[in-house]
């Protein structure tokens, strides 16, 4: 079951006044986020707001907690942050490319468990493009499984709890989607759209605030929903990129090139930030 489908609607402007104020984001026209109707909870849903900060720096994205560098060799994939490493597993390989290609047959990464603990709020800021592949595929998936952690290749598991990102769901819209879960599939909360990732290297961000959850691709929002699912009811012990906790969803077939993780919600503003200024920029 999931919560929060809709019926598609109009489009809506989401304006960027600390941005002009501050010459700070993209030189760009203003972002249009196609959002639904029922989608908008709040002008400050999303975290610190366009317009929050009187002193006009709420564009400027802070340091993250984590940010992993996908410019090295080996398996290894480094936190630039100085937190412990991912492991690339399923036989890709960094290549020095500042890109990580996973087959969408068996690779993952296998990030760091405890992501999300002890944090009330999160961002998750992805440069990744996707190369083709079924529905629910997983950009990410912070969370575990039916049969714990690190269930072996074939294991039949499901989803407990989990933050995901997913190119494509059965829902309408069905497009980029986060899925949300401290109570499996029957407790899952999803924020839809219906962007279609193409095969370009696109950035897309996944707030979580004490109110919303927030889905932004190429630094436009385009999916915001209550949150309704506590952040604390998530045990990220599988914390994976390209790898679902349902072993049923296949592995996704995408290049990555950046992952940066924040213990709060990004400023909407902040995100536009990150779009204009790349993935190598920091
Ligand atoms: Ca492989
Ligand atoms: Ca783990």
């Amino acid at each position: 079951m999931t919560v929060g489908a809709r019926a598609p609607h109009r489009h809506m402007w989401v304006p960027c006044a600390a941005a002009l104020l501050a010459g700070a984001c993209s030189s760009g026209p203003l972002a249009l986020g196609r959002l639904d109707d029922d989608a908008i909870v709040g002008a400050d849903a999303g975290g610190a707001a366009d317009g929050a900060s009187p002193t006009g720096d709420a564009c400027e994205p802070p340091s993250p907690a984590r940010d992993y560098a996908f410019g090295g060799v080996g398996t290894e994939l480094v936190d630039l942050r100085g937190g412990p490493s991912g492991r690339v597993l399923g036989g890709a390989v960094l290549d020095g490319s500042s890109v990580l290609r996973l087959d969408g047959v068996d690779d993952y990464v296998d990030l760091p468990n405890g992501i999300l603990e002890g944090l009330s709020a999160v961002s998750v800021a992805v440069w990744v493009r996707r190369l083709g592949g079924a529905g629910y595929t997983r950009i990410f998936d912070l969370g575990t499984s039916s049969v714990g952690e690190d269930p072996p290749p074939g294991t039949p598991a499901v989803g407990r709890s989990y933050l995901a990102l997913t190119p494509s769901t059965g829902n309408v819209p069905s497009g980029l989607a986060v899925l949300m879960s401290a109570d499996g599939a029957g407790g899952e909360a999803v924020a839809l759209s219906d962007v279609v990732l193409d095969e370009e290297l696109r950035l897309v961000v996944v707030t979580v605030s004490s109110d919303a959850v927030s889905l932004f691709h190429e630094g436009a929002l385009v999916a915001r929903v209550p949150r309704t699912v506590p952040l604390a009811g998530i045990v990220d012990e599988n914390a994976w990129l390209g790898r679902s906790q349902y072993a049923a969803d296949p592995h996704l077939a995408a290049e990555y090139a950046g992952l940066r993780v924040w213990g709060e919600a990004l400023a909407d503003c902040a995100v536009r930030t990150l779009h204009a200024r790349g993935p190598s920029a920091r």
